[in-house]
This record gives C-alpha cells, sequence and structure tokens, in this order.
C-alpha cells in the first residue's frame, strides 16, 4: 500500500472513538494536525482560550485542595489503576503515538510502556515520600522533615515524546498530592487526548472503587504559545515541567524564576559517544546505531557526536557507513522498519541547513538526502553520517534529525575534553574495556552530563534513575531515583515536648 492510499484519519477516529473521546474533541477545530507518515490531516482540534486556561488553573487549584487531603497511598491507587489502563490500552494508545509522531511500531508500544512503568513506580513511591529525623541540639526536642504537595503542576511536553513525559511528571504529582495541568506539543494533541481519555477512566474506576477523586485533578489544555504563557505567568501554578527546545526554557526559566515558581527544564541535548581502543566493535555498532538513527534522530538523548580513536576508526567506521546505506527507512507502521519520518518539513529544512554547514566546515556526508515515499507533505531522510575534521560549526549545536557527526580523536583525554566542550550537558556513553577508561568517564573529572553510560548508547534510558541534564539541558530532574522532591515541599519541623524553652546555639532571653 503506498503512503497516499493510507486512511490515517479513519484510523486515528477509530482509535479515539474506542477510547471513548468524543468526535467534537478532535473535528472541526482551529489546531490542524498532520501524520508525518503521510503528511495527511488527522485532526482539527478546538483551542483553549487565555481565559478558559486560567480558568482551568482555578479549577485544578480546587481540585489541589481536596486532594492533598486524600494519603499518600490512596493517591497510589489512582494511579495503579492508570497502569492498568494503560496497559489494556496499550496497543491503541502506541499505534497512535506512531501515527502522530512518526514512530515505528516498537517505538511507540515502547512509549506506552514507558508509562507504564513510571505508573509502578510511582504507585511504591506513594508509601514511600519519607522524610528525616534529624537529631537535635536541645532536649526534649524532636526535629524531623515533612514533604507536603505543592499545588498545581504544569506540564509543557514536546512532540517527540508526546506522552510518555507526561507520565512521568503526572505519576509523580499526583502521588505526591498535587493536581496536574497539560500543555502538550500542538504537533501532539492527538496522543494527549486519548491519553487523557484513559485517565479519566481510572478515576472513574477509583471512584467506583469508593476513592475520593475531585474534578479536574488532571486537565489538558489545547493550544498554541499564548496557553503556555498564561500557564507559565499564574500565581496558582507553584511548578512548571517544561521539555523543549534551550531557546523555549530560556523565556519559560526567567519567567518562573520572576515569580519565584519552580521549574523542571528539560531542554536540548548534543549527546556524544567516545570510543575507544578497547571497545567490543559489534556491541558499540548496535548501540551507535539504535542511538543515532532510532527515532530517526528526533530524541533529546539521540547521539549526534561520535568519537572514535584513530586504532579502531578504520574497523567501525566503515561498517558505520553500511549500516547508514542500509537501514530501512519508510513508513514506521510496516514492520522491518527502523527509521520513520521527520516530524515535518521544517525539520527537514534544519537538517538540510546543518548538512549545508558540516559540508562548510570540511564534513565528508554520507546520506542524508531524502527518500521519496510518493508524497510530498512527508519527510522522509536517510540518516546521515558526517565525518568530520573538528568539533566546530553545527556540530556544537542540536539539530533534531539523524545526522551523527564522526571525529577521530588519538588522546583519551582530549575526547573526555571534547565531550563535555558544547553548552548542552544531557547524556554521553563510552565504549570502552578499560576500567580506568570507564570509571574516569563516570568520574567527577568525567562527563559533566546528567546522564553518563558505559558500553550503551546515550539514549533509551529506563524511568528507574533521575533523567535530565546539565548545562544548557536546564538541570531539571524527572522521573526516578529521588526527582519526587521536586513535586514536594519540605517542611522542617521543631517540636518541644519538655517543660523548659532551651534555645539553639546557647543563647539566654530570660524575661
Ligand atoms: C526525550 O527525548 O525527550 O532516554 C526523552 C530516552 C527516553 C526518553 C527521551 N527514555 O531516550
Amino acid at each position: 500500500m503506498t503512503l497516499a492510499q493510507l486512511d490515517l484519519a479513519a484510523d486515528v477516529k477509530k482509535i479515539l472513538a474506542d477510547l471513548g473521546v468524543s468526535e467534537a474533541r478532535f473535528t472541526g477545530g482551529t489546531l490542524s494536525v498532520t501524520s508525518p507518515i503521510s503528511g495527511a490531516e488527522i485532526g482539527r482540534l478546538p483551542e483553549d482560550s487565555a481565559a478558559a486556561t486560567a480558568e482551568k488553573i482555578e479549577a485544578a487549584h480546587k481540585a489541589f485542595l481536596e486532594w492533598r487531603q486524600v494519603p499518600a497511598p490512596k493517591r497510589g491507587e489512582l494511579i495503579r489503576l492508570l497502569g492498568e489502563e494503560l496497559r489494556a490500552g496499550k496497543a491503541a494508545l502506541g499505534r497512535l503515538v506512531s501515527i502522530e509522531v512518526g514512530k515505528i511500531t516498537s517505538e511507540g508500544l515502547g512509549e506506552v510502556q514507558e508509562m507504564i512503568d513510571i505508573c509502578d513506580f510511582a504507585v511504591g513511591l506513594s508509601r514511600q515520600l519519607y522524610g528525616l529525623t534529624i537529631a537535635t541540639e536541645r532536649s526534649e526536642h524532636r526535629m524531623m522533615e515533612t514533604w507536603h504537595p505543592l499545588g498545581v503542576v504544569g506540564i509543557i511536553s514536546a512532540f517527540n515524546f508526546p506522552v510518555a513525559v507526561w507520565s512521568w511528571n503526572a505519576a509523580l504529582a499526583l502521588v505526591c498530592g498535587n493536581a496536574t495541568i497539560w500543555k502538550p506539543s500542538e504537533k501532539t494533541p492527538l496522543t494527549a487526548l486519548a491519553t487523557q481519555a484513559l485517565f479519566e477512566r481510572a478515576v472513574k474506576r477509583f471512584v467506583a472503587e469508593g476513592g475520593t477523586a475531585p474534578a479536574n485533578l488532571s486537565t489538558l489544555l489545547i493550544g498554541g504559545r499564548a496557553i503556555g504563557e498564561v500557564l507559565v505567568d499564574h500565581p496558582k501554578v507553584p511548578l512548571v515541567s517544561a521539555t523543549g527546545s534551550t531557546a523555549m526554557g530560556r523565556v519559560v526559566g526567567p519567567r518562573l524564576a520572576q515569580r519565584f515558581a519552580r521549574s523542571i527544564l528539560e531542554l536540548g541535548g548534543n549527546n556524544a559517544a567516545i570510543v575507544c581502543p578497547t571497545a567490543d566493535l559489534d556491541l558499540t555498532l548496535r548501540g551507535v546505531a539504535f542511538a543515532a538513527m532510532g527515532t530517526a534522530g528526533q530524541r533529546c538523548t539521540t547521539l549526534r557526536r561520535l568519537f572514535v580513536h584513530d586504532s579502531v576508526y578504520d574497523q567501525l567506521v566503515p561498517r558505520l557507513r553500511k549500516a547508514y546505506g542500509s537501514v530501512a527507512v519508510g513508513n514506521p507502521l510496516e514492520s522491518g522498519t527502523l527509521v520513520g519520518p521527520l516530524i515535518d518539513k521544517a525539520a527537514f529544512a534544519n537538517m538540510q541547513t546543518a548538512l549545508d554547514g558540516a559540508k562548510a566546515a570540511g564534513g565528508t556526508i554520507t546520506g542524508g538526502d531524502r527518500v521519496d515515499n510518493g508524497s510530498e507533505n512527508a519527510f522522509y531522510v536517510r540518516p546521515a553520517l558526517v565525518e568530520m575534521p573538528s568539533q566546530s560549526g553545527p556540530v556544537e549545536h542540536e539539530t533534531f534529525a539523524p545526522i551523527l557527526y564522526v571525529i577521530k580523536y588519538s588522546d583519551f583525554n582530549e575526547a573526555l575534553a571534547l565531550n563535555n566542550a558544547v553548552p548542552q550537558g544531557l547524556s554521553s556513553s563510552i565504549f570502552t574495556n578499560n576500567m580506568q577508561e570507564a570509571e574516569t568517564f563516570v568520574s567527577a573529572r568525567g562527563s559533566d552530563c546528567g546522564i553518563a553510560n558505559v558500553n550503551i548508547g546515550p539514549s533509551g534510558a529506563e524511568i528507574g534513575g533521575a533523567f535530565g541534564g546539565e548545562k544548557e539541558t536546564g538541570g531539571g530532574r524527572e522521573s526516578g531515583s529521588d526527582a519526587w522532591k521536586g513535586y514536594m515541599r519540605r517542611s522542617t519541623n521543631t517540636i518541644n515536648y519538655g517543660k523548659t524553652l532551651p534555645l539553639a546555639q546557647g543563647v539566654k532571653f530570660d524575661v
């Protein structure tokens, strides 16, 4: 079947109808959504106005006031049910992710699995929101810290992980006792509608079980930048977690700081891997191929820079060139495809601009050309492998496309310095069997990124670890480990259970 013959709009309609989303939510509106698979329109959503957004925030705040009173393990039960709904809806939601974003089938499903995983994590967490008890210097006193919900948590997500990023934030924020309000990317509101429908199903079951869940606990905002601004500026939103470009973060971060609200920023990455003389080259080839070409280079963790030791360069790079030449590019819904389309025409134009810049800087390019799939509005490309004489020009920037810059190195410390020499600091990897190199890479003088891996690529992180990066990546942490603390406020409590009032630091104040 050619791309032009695919009736993706009908497919979308059926998936959304099965999930109980009314047609009025995705037809007849002003926000047009197209599938990158064929370029065809698959939805037209009514948008929220700025005034409606402010009302939704007020309603979410009311929900928060009730929800914070529900014991955390009971809040966890709602997220357990959400996990069940996601399990039941995995095939449908995964397919919708593939249609709306262009991910290959296993990655569309994988994204939903990531949502299920974080729900499981959050359910356990709902019984582990621990604070410390701290030794006090005063007799008959006790000092402790307790963690309380914050309020309404704003979530701004990007097109490339249209639903998983919501779940990392929402699952934690909700068990922590907050209400959430979500502005998905304008490019991917349909998967958000589907996710919201699954959440509402979970709420229904929770209430049927006797649980207390206020209305508007999780709210969806549909629209563009203007409503995002309302969210960022609203005094009843104490935290906004925003995923997107560094340019977006430069606007959102200072605006939140200006009103002393918190931010979790998950911005650009320009992730590197170092291939050392002792690397297992079969494993390296597979690790590099997935990290650099997977998701058509549109993950924030995508591998973009590869530093290869000169002793293995001529063994690895020709094999990589071959993989780039033969990787299956095409309809992501077809089995066997590994690289789907770019999200849109602008992404294609950005890729071509970066490749032109690389050429001007002395790069030798394999691939990068458009693959004609019979639809002028769909943008398929052969991933590009660009051998560069040095780290300069477009290598220093994140281009959200499958371009891997390869640079030869001879000294380990030089490679480490190159890894750290870009403004972004999300993810990084080393391929080596030399223990000193591996340990140095993950040490204080090693990679300066939020994620530093050994013998796996920089992308495809599990939810159990904290996810995020340093420098222009924004510094935020989401998902596992103790990232939950970002969604709560800490209260330090000192309790005097005696009859005297000793003051700290030996101060005397007898009246
Ligand atoms: C992103 O691209 O915004 O580690 C997130 C990964 C995924 C998440 C990527 N678990 O590649």
